[in-house]
């Protein structure tokens, strides 16, 4: 990947839209831009005189025929996203001719961005680090508001200045040990060495606490999984229904009407939730069921949180109490429905339970504060949602506390400063490399090729 050429992308994405970005990045960007950008009016002056942060109205001409009617930005190094010089061309958003313009501009000289490649520059050119990048990507892709939060504070370098600071007070316990390293005759005072030793107990807790918000990270990144179990005709889908506040999955008084999984996202008080709704487990009627039965086995595997849904008109039955004992200590959430029936069902006093009638929608409510709490339950909760590690920070962290681990017990038990040394290395590498201090052309493709066309 060149560093040095001019790219350019669609970047809003590819269908039927009132508007349309098409993306210029580089050295030669306005130059491009101003051999098929044609100004309204007589006294426009040239894109190369233009003020920075200033936008034109024109058209986009090939071969002397105008090819779209559009709005252009000018952005000036270093004050863009990529800190080259930038345009940003609004053109309509049709299929054809957001294609036809950005072709326009490739015919005159620029090249097809890669995925990922404007936030790439970015980041090669010092404007955002790794966690900035990828935090760009978290933004795109959050698909609730506290998801969206933690992006924006990440985005912001929050979480880079605690990584930067960790690092920076490793560096100087490293150069503290160096520097005795170049006399090997002194030994370390006694005072020095418990106070380089406070500073990796400090840095050690610190990548404890950064650690725990893994679990987090992935909660916000990813969501969780959540199955609907129960017997046939609980209400399993009409739950489904409930919590997505509309009529997804077909409910029906006849045992065995779902015989598919159904997966739908729905937004529980900030988290990500995909809840797949199950065929009843019984045993199969007829070979579609079994297979449906078979699904939801899978589904009950796959899933991270099982909401587990009795009719509290009937006693519990053995299938119930085998479901429960099969769980475990997987977590669980029971769910009595039917609550506007008279109740009939007696439940074991270890099963904590969230009474609901779904034909109405009473306790819904509840039953989401309760699930929302269960998938927090362990999780560092409030404002520290803002700050969380992705699955790549974490095994990062993980290494740095093997080392870090090393280093101070060979600094406490005085057994050899180049041991210290050597693992310190060690960790301020690996720490490093989340922000992307130390890197590898490899973890960049990695992280990039995530990205979409024109990011
Ligand atoms: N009275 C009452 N009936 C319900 C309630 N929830 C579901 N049902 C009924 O129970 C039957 C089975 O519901 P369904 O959601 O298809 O159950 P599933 O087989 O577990 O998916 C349907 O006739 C629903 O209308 C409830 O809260 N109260
Ligand atoms: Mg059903």
């Amino acid at each position: 990947m060149l560093l040095t050429d001019t790219i350019a992308a669609i970047a809003t994405p590819i269908g039927e839209g009132g508007l349309a970005v098409i993306r210029i990045s580089g050295g030669d960007a306005i130059a491009v831009a101003g051999r098929v950008f044609q100004a309204g009016g007589k006294q426009a002056p040239a894109l190369a005189e233009v003020p920075t942060h200033t936008v034109h109205y024109g058209h986009i001409v090939r071969d002397d025929r105008r090819v779209d009617e559009v709005l252009l930005t000018v952005l000036r190094a270093p004050r863009t996203f990529t800190r080259e010089d930038t345009v940003e061309i609004s053109c309509h958003g049709g299929v054809l001719v957001t294609r036809l313009v950005l072709e326009t501009v490739l015919a005159a000289g620029v090249r097809l961005a890669e995925p990922g490649e404007f936030t790439q520059r970015a980041f090669l050119n010092g404007r955002i680090d790794l966690t900035q990048a990828e935090a760009v990507a978290d933004l795109i892709h959050a698909r609730t508001e506290l998801a969206l939060g933690a992006a924006h504070e990440q985005l912001a370098g929050k979480l880079a200045g605690r990584i930067n600071q960790l690092r920076d007070d490793l560096m100087k316990v490293l150069a503290h040990v160096e520097a005795h390293l170049d006399f090997p005759d002194e030994d370390i005072a006694p005072d020095t060495q418990a106070e380089l030793l406070r500073r990796l107990e400090v840095a050690g807790e610190f990548v404890d606490e950064l650690l725990h918000t893994a679990r987090e990270g992935q909660i916000l990144r990813r969501g969780i999984r959540a199955a609907i179990v129960g017997r046939p005709n609980a209400g399993k889908s009409s739950l489904l229904n409930q919590l997505l506040g509309r009529d997804r999955a077909i409910v029906s008084p006849l045992a065995g009407t779902t015989r598919d999984t159904v997966e739908e996202t729905a937004n529980v008080r900030g988290i990500p939730v995909v809840f797949v709704d199950t065929a009843g487990l019984r045993d199969a009627l007829d070979v579609i069921e079994a297979e449906g039965v078979k699904r939801s086995r899978a589904a009950l595997a796959s899933a991270e949180l099982i909401l587990h849904v009795l009719d509290q008109t009937e006693p519990l039955a053995p299938e119930d109490e085998e479901l429960a004992r099969d769980l475990g200590d997987r977590p669980r959430l029971v769910v009595c429905n039917k609550a506007d029936l008279p109740a009939a069902l007696v439940l074991p006093e270890s099963w904590k339970a969230v009474s609901v009638a779904c034909t109405s929608g009473v306790g819904v409510e509840s039953l989401k504060d309760s699930l929302a709490a269960l998938v927090w339950s362990g999780a560092i909760a409030g404002e520290h949602h803002q700050l969380t590690v992705n699955a790549r920070h974490a095994e990062a962290l993980r290494r740095a506390k093997v080392s870090l681990e090393q280093a101070r017990l060979a600094l406490a038990e005085g057994v050899s400063l180049e041991c210290v040394a050597f693992e310190l290395r060690v960790v301020t590498g690996a720490v490093g490399e989340i922000v992307g201090k130390t890197t590898t052309d490899d973890l960049l493709d990695s992280i990039f090729g995530q990205f979409c066309l024109g990011k």
